[in-house]
């Protein structure tokens, strides 16, 4: 694809067209060195017109109910007229279908609606792999005139710090039966969350949904403010019942509309975009510093004696940061 091709592609993602939106993400999803050159000229063109979308990641753990949530929600925001993205980070990818979004099923609607978009996480690739490509995805599906953007990610590891770092706001949903470990959510995934949803509140779980979220609120007092004068709620829904699913919406719009008020949003994204390219430097130089011919003929052997005693990390690492050097 030359010059001309790229900048038909950018038109058309910037008119709406779906195709061409779905053809640019499989671009930056790329991991060919010309791909990546194409994919990093696609996002810069496409940068002006990025930025409006309401940036929401959806974070719980395995099972609490995300994509009937998705569901419910983005068929809300559809039909009061919103346009409405769907981006999965799942770097495990090893589930059914090696898709978090395989579940397809769960998301009948909202996959048949003109108004919303569907991407499935691409199956095999690392965090950091995932967390570029949902950057430039998002910022892709903005492009082409989403103004909602909503991120999956299932609640399991690093994978929800990744998508906290390219969200606006982050919901974390919790199961009414956890346990006793707080619904299986871990402290340090607690802080990330601006909103708390207790799924599943419906028929026989109605009462252990309502024990949870009072459980949650307690937790979460406990709790430094993520952000300035801004409380974390815990609300619940019934997601096949569309219950509660307004309620979460109008908080989400609340939360965004105070982080905007208060420049707060600006902050957060300054930031989150000098993350990103810290995360690009630091994934370009390792990839550079591996393929040096003088790294490679060194770095098995320094690694071995690592692992055997004989040689410190520090050594090795000088050792090795010293054969790269260009003289
Ligand atoms: N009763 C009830 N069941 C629900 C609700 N939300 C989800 N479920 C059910 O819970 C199960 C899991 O729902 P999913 O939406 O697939 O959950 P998920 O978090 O996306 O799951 P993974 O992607 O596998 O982590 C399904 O059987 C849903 O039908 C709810 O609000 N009420
Ligand atoms: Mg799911």
């Amino acid at each position: 694809m030359g010059d001309a091709a790229l900048d038909d592609l950018v038109a058309a993602v910037g008119a709406g067209d779906r195709r061409a939106l779905a053809r640019a993400i499989t671009l930056v999803e790329s991991t060919r060195a010309d791909h990546r050159a194409r994919a990093a000229a696609l996002v810069d063109a496409v940068l002006p017109h990025a930025g409006r979308a309401v940036r929401v990641g959806i974070s719980g753990p395995p099972g609490v109910g995300k994509s009937t949530f998705i569901e419910a929600l983005g068929t809300h925001l559809t039909g009061a007229g919103h346009h409405v993205a769907v981006l999965a980070v799942d770097p495990s990818s090893r589930r059914s279908g090696g898709s978090i979004l395989g579940d397809k099923t769960r998301m009948e609607a909202l996959a048949r609606d003109p108004r919303a978009f569907i991407r499935p996480s691409p199956a095999g690739t690392e965090l950091g792999g995932v967390a570029r490509r949902t950057r430039e995805a998002l910022l892709l599906c903005e492009a082409a005139g989403f103004d909602v953007v909503l991120v999956e990610t299932v609640g399991v590891g690093q994978s929800e710090l990744a998508v906290a770092d390219l969200v606006d706001v982050f919901v974390l949903l919790a199961s009414p039966s956890g346990g006793d470990d707080l619904q299986g959510i871990k402290r340090g995934i607690m802080e990330l969350a601006d909103l708390v949803v207790v799924t599943k509140a419906d028929g026989d779980l109605a009462p252990a949904a309502n024990h949870a979220a009072a459980d949650l609120r307690r937790a979460l007092h406990l709790l430094r403010p993520k952000h300035e004068g801004l409380d974390v709620s815990t609300l619940l829904v019934s997601s096949p019942a569309g219950i509660g699913i307004a309620e979460v919406w109008d908080e989400v719009v609340a939360i965004h509309g105070h982080l905007r008020d208060t420049d707060a949003l600006r902050r957060l994204r300054a930031e989150q975009a000098k993350a990103w390219l810290w995360d690009e430097l630091r994934s370009g130089l390792l990839d550079r510093f591996r393929a040096s011919p003088a790294v490679r003929a060194e770095l098995h052997r320094l690694e071995q004696q690592v692992v055997a005693g004989e040689v410190s990390p520090t050594a090795a690492a000088q050792r090795l940061l010293a054969a790269d050097r260009p003289s």
